[in-house]
């Protein structure tokens, strides 16, 4: 790896926008809360730490591996502090604007509802003090302290519907994101094991979002099920992630649809959706010049960041500094947020592009 060139990739501000927060814990959260719950007897420490260490998994095997993540960190309190470090590890990275995802989880055990999760994500997204983090559309909420200094980050949220879940929970995900739009939820994402569900089960919902004027993103084409993938572009969704397994027939539907696409480059070659980063679809769509987006899906899951991802594209196919540069910065045209944050944004790449190379 060139290190040179990674720091680099480190220095250009970035903007991500398919962050999935459960898949984005540090390794270090992830054992400290299976040795608590080891030492409780719930668990046997030593097995999830092999489940934990291992690098490369089937999708399958992701989803199962998500399972055990969801029992590690779903209470209150450690939704709050993961969301936090999340957050912070971001903004370690220069992300300057983040649109994190996550589905809301109802356990009546603990007496957890969808409100109650989200009520503790926000608290993690306020407790963040490395960064002042500006979350609200309007934009009058921020942690700023006053007279600070310090960098500033824009941070958004997602709700993802799993798909594993009926209509009904789909749509009171939808109502809570509808409720919760004045503390910084943008929209709705359709994610979870793409051999589970069916597309009209979530259509409804999904609709509705739309209609209310909810941003839309569609884990779209990890498998091929050409039908979906039709359906789904149909839908014409805001944006998508993923897009690997399309025929001939739904690429040229993408393409002329001009939909873009959160492309991530590791998580696709570890849960071999493609089988080898040389013929990744990223080089047609790059070539095509159609819009698309850098970003790492599932950063503690994966390894990786958002930087390495940068890197990895620059050493892939061949990108220069300043093609890197402005991949970066197209980014802004593609988020789920106002002109004025665009704005903003774009002002902070011209600061930024100074001060580089
Ligand atoms: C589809 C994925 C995913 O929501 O609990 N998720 N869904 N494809 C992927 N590619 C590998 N990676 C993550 O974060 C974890 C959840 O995000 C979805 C899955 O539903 C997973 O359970 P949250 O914060």
């Amino acid at each position: 790896m060139n290190r040179e060139k990674l720091e680099w990739c480190v220095s250009v501000p970035k903007v991500e926008l398919h962050a999935h927060l459960n898949g984005s814990v540090r390794n270090s959260t992830l054992f400290e809360l299976a040795r608590v719950l080891g030492d409780k007897g719930v668990i046997v420490f030593s097995e999830v730490e092999n489940v934990i260490m291992k690098d490369d998994r089937t999708l399958h095997e992701v989803f199962k591996l998500f399972d055990l993540i969801h029992i590690l960190t779903t209470d209150h309190s450690t939704v709050t502090r993961i969301t936090k470090e999340v957050i912070e590890d971001f903004a370690a990275e220069n992300v300057v604007y983040l649109e994190l995802r996550t589905t809301p989880k109802r356990n009546d055990s603990i007496g957890m509802s969808k409100r109650s999760y989200m009520d503790a994500v926000m608290e993690g997204l306020r407790a963040v003090s490395s960064v002042d983090v500006d979350y609200c559309p309007a934009g009058l909420k921020t942690n700023t302290f006053n007279g600070s200094t310090r960098k500033k980050m824009y941070v958004r949220f997602l709700l993802s519907i799993d798909r594993r879940e009926s209509t009904e929970a789909a749509m009171e995900t939808v109502k809570l994101a509808l409720e919760m739009r004045d503390l910084g939820v943008v929209g709705i994402d359709l994610s979870g094991n793409p051999i589970v569900g069916n597309w009209s089960t979530f259509l409804p919902a999904l609709k509705f979002a739309k209609e209310q004027g909810l941003y839309i993103t569609l884990h779209c084409g990890e498998v091929p099920n050409q039908d979906e993938i039709k359906a789904m572009i149909d839908f014409l969704p805001h944006r998508i992630g993923h897009a690997c397994c399309f025929d001939e027939e739904n690429w040229r539907k993408l393409k002329s649809a001009k939909i873009p696409v959160e492309i991530c480059l590791t998580s696709n070659i570890r849960t071999e959706t493609i089988s080898s980063i040389d013929i990744h679809h990223f080089v047609d769509l790059y070539k095509a010049k159609h819009p698309l987006v850098l970003c790492t899906d599932d950063s503690g899951v994966f390894s990786t960041s958002l930087s390495r991802e940068y890197n990895l594209a620059s050493s892939s196919f061949g990108l220069g500094k300043t093609e890197m540069f402005r991949l970066a910065e197209i980014a802004i045209n593609f988020i789920f947020a106002d002109e004025g944050v665009k704005a903003d944004l774009r002002a902070t790449f011209e600061e930024a592009v100074k001060k580089l190379n």
